[in-house]
């Protein structure tokens, strides 16, 4: 394993460093500090480094910091076993049982500065690996986002990226290539990517990844390809990372031959057993399943009439003696063209609630139907106290423009985030569930929908390393403000000028409020190309399910637009606290960008702002794709100070979002029309295109 290791370091810092700039390096870049005054002063301690340690995790903090302030300091920085002259970074693991190791914990470190040293202490080497990735980023930022010294500790426990990786190389929603795992070449061939996705995930604090699609192939559990998951968890291991898989939950049938799935069978039980028993084998540290079930198509409990939480449980017991986890989600709803998509998570998993062993974890998207550009937050998460909840966030931009729109996500993280529940009282909000505050849960864990795959730069759009960037971040202090976070990444990744640092931060920050804007202002949402997700439809009244359509969701008529979700209507809004009810319930007082999920309002109704529904959505969306211009202008001034190649990149996509954005806007406003039935504010210029030239440029997108 040490040869194994450092011949892919090796080929991971040749293929890192081989292009100058364009993307592949993400936010490593590790270029000369411009400064010279700073660069002196960071080469003055950073002369040596002392590692003592020889665990993996260990050896993989020093080398990293070794690769790190080389390039910085443009010198060679020797790594020495003993301690420790002025001018020395040392790390190093303090003794177990000590006050200071329990505060540390598993993954926490200790920056400190004494007589002309600086060192890292930790608990754990992953505490080693994240200190030295700490004291990096200081180095990259110049200082200007953060203290460096002082105890830093992840919020939540797994940090977690879940892949939609498909075996034959697709990405379910990808956005930027195919697969980074080649599962044909694995386990003889390793690419020296896995590496670099490695260190890029441990750079931020990634500790978990689910390799494969919820919508699970069995044939990850069979020898031959649990071979090839060895493989991976291999390479990642030194980088502080676990793998998971996600599972098909008739697995006992597909693969066992056996006559049921049914979790309650004893057979069926002992097949799950030995099989979890089977992957220790090959993976001693294996963290466990990911589990879709009875959702869109995929097989679960409820075939054989059993709970959400007989089948979680089930599996739980399999990977009890191993310490593994059933991560389980919520992500259900059932094609009733009388109900509401909104309360059907909500419905079939409150009442588990206390149901569930003690190493499942329940899984829940940040809203309540499905990643729209704006969700309030899911009701679940003020409603399962006895649960440890996982959030879901999706960072790849399924209905966000895929990778040709600029939204940098951040602020919807956080927005969601930061909501309050109420499950406790004033300040549980959803950051407090899920980090076990509020509700004492022993398992906590933060998931993104991974936005990578094989295109050189990682992410399609250069600008989504940004979201990528931010969800690590943010899974490990959602304290962090997104300004703060778009700063470190704009200077870790493209210019130290301060100009230019302003102006692309507020690019980022603005983006998706402009994307909400010029696609589903007021609260509007999943009005959408059917299937693909991409660009309006908001005329979409026939799919395969009533709840796929997009008149299902605004609800268009002569007297109005919007769902009410009021007791009035689906009556959704009563499975949060009276508190939050008494936020969203009334439409004079709901916040605008809610008002559609919650209310039907008639077209003339006078909103806060002063202008009738009808005038206030208009201006939307016409402002929406107004800022998409200013966001070109804004990019244009910081040419000079940001790489050609990148510049040229995002300038394009954004003249295609800009495009985008225009099409969103006219059929969406020609469309409403229809209903409305009146002119457009007199300051707006009425869009040239009919509603039928609209429909036609949309349907090219669903052809075949
Ligand atoms: C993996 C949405 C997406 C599906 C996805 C599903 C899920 O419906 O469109 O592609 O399937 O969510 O999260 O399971």
């Amino acid at each position: 394993m040490p040869r194994l290791f450092s011949l892919l370091f090796f080929l991971f810092t040749t293929a890192f460093f081989a292009n100058a700039d364009d993307g592949y390096r993400l936010w490593l870049k590790y270029d000369l500090v411009s400064n010279p005054a700073l660069r002196k002063e960071y080469a003055s301690i950073a002369r040596f480094i002392t590692c003592s340690e020889n665990d993996p995790v260990s050896k993989t903090a020093c080398l990293e910091l070794q690769t790190g302030l080389q390039g910085l300091l443009g010198r060679p920085v020797p790594i020495q076993s003993s301690l420790s002259k002025p001018g020395t970074i040392e790390l190093l693991l303090l003794p177990k049982g000590t006050a200071d190791t329990d505060n540390l914990g598993k993954e926490g470190f200790k920056i400190q500065s004494a007589r002309g040293r600086i060192s890292i202490t930790a608990a754990q080497p992953a505490g080693l690996l994240y200190g030295a990735f700490e004291l990096l980023r200081y180095m990259q930022t110049e200082g200007k986002t953060g203290d460096l010294f002082g105890v830093h500790r992840p919020r939540i426990q797994l940090r977690m990226l879940n892949h939609w990786d498909n075996p034959l190389g697709t990405i379910e929603r990808g956005y930027a290539g195919a697969s980074l795992w080649k599962w044909y070449e694995l386990p003889e061939t390793i690419d020296p990517r896995y590496i670099d996705y490695a260190r890029a995930n441990a750079s931020i604090g990634i500790n978990a990844v689910v390799l494969n699609n919820v919508n699970a192939s069995a044939r990850f559990l069979t020898p031959e390809y649990l071979l090839k998951v060895k493989a991976l968890a291999d390479v990642f291991r030194p980088y502080g990372i676990k793998v998971f898989l996600s599972i098909n939950f008739a697995s006992p049938k597909i693969l066992g031959k056996l006559k049921t799935s049914d979790p309650l069978d004893p057979q069926v039980r002992a097949w799950w057993q030995g099989k979890v028993r089977e992957v220790y084998s090959y993976v001693p540290d294996f963290g466990g399943f990911l589990v879709k079930a009875n959702s869109e198509g995929e097989p679960g409990p409820q075939e054989h009439g059993r709970t959400h939480a007989d089948g979680a449980n089930m599996l739980a017991e399999a990977f009890r003696p191993h310490g593994g986890l059933v991560i389980w989600r919520a992500f259900v709803y059932s094609p009733d063209p009388r109900g509401d998509r909104f309360k059907e998570a909500y419905q079939e998993f409150k009442p588990l609630d206390g149901q569930f062993a003690s190493n499942v974890v329940v899984q829940v998207k940040n809203g309540p139907i499905d990643f729209q550009p704006r969700e309030p937050f899911h009701p679940l998460f003020g409603a399962m106290p006895k649960t440890p909840l996982a959030m879901e966030f999706q960072i790849t931009q399924e209905y966000l423009g895929f990778s040709t729109n600029l939204v940098y996500l951040a602020p919807l993280f956080k927005e969601c985030l930061d909501s309050d529940t109420y499950a406790r009282g004033n300040g549980s909000a959803v950051a407090r569930v899920i980090d076990g505050t509020i509700h004492d849960y022993p398992i906590t864990v933060m998931a993104g929908v991974a936005n990578t795959g094989s295109d050189r730069n990682w992410t399609g759009h250069p600008m989504s390393q940004a979201n990528w960037y931010a969800f690590g971040r943010l899974a490990w202090d959602h304290q962090l403000s997104s300004a703060r976070i778009a700063e470190e990444w704009t200077r870790m990744t493209l210019t130290q000028e301060s100009s230019a640092v302003t102006t692309i931060k507020e690019l980022l920050l603005g983006s998706r409020e402009t994307y909400v804007r010029f696609a589903t202002p007021l609260g509007l949402h999943h009005i959408m190309g059917q299937g693909i997700h991409f660009g309006p439809e908001p005329w979409l009244m026939r799919s395969a399910r009533p709840d796929w359509t997009s008149i299902y969701y605004h609800r268009a008529d002569s007297l109005g637009l919007g769902f009410d979700r009021t007791a009035q209507g689906s009556n959704a809004l009563n499975l949060y606290a009276p508190e939050v009810q008494k936020q969203w319930g009334y439409p004079d007082s709901c916040p605008l960008p809610y008002l559609l999920w919650f209310h039907h309002i008639p077209w003339d109704k006078p909103l806060s702002t002063g202008r009738t529904l009808w005038d206030e959505l208009c201006v939307q969306y016409y402002a929406g794709a107004d800022e998409v211009a200013a966001m070109q202008a804004r990019w244009k001034t910081v040419k000079s100070y940001v790489d050609p190649e990148w510049y040229a990149d995002v300038q394009g996509r954004l003249a295609a979002q800009h495009r985008e954005a225009l099409n969103w806007r006219d059929a969406c406003v020609l469309y409403f029309q229809t209903f409305s039935k009146k002119p457009l504010p007199a300051n707006l210029v009425p869009p040239k295109r009919t509603l039928e030239e609209m429909k036609r440029i949309v349907e090219i997108y669903q052809l075949r």
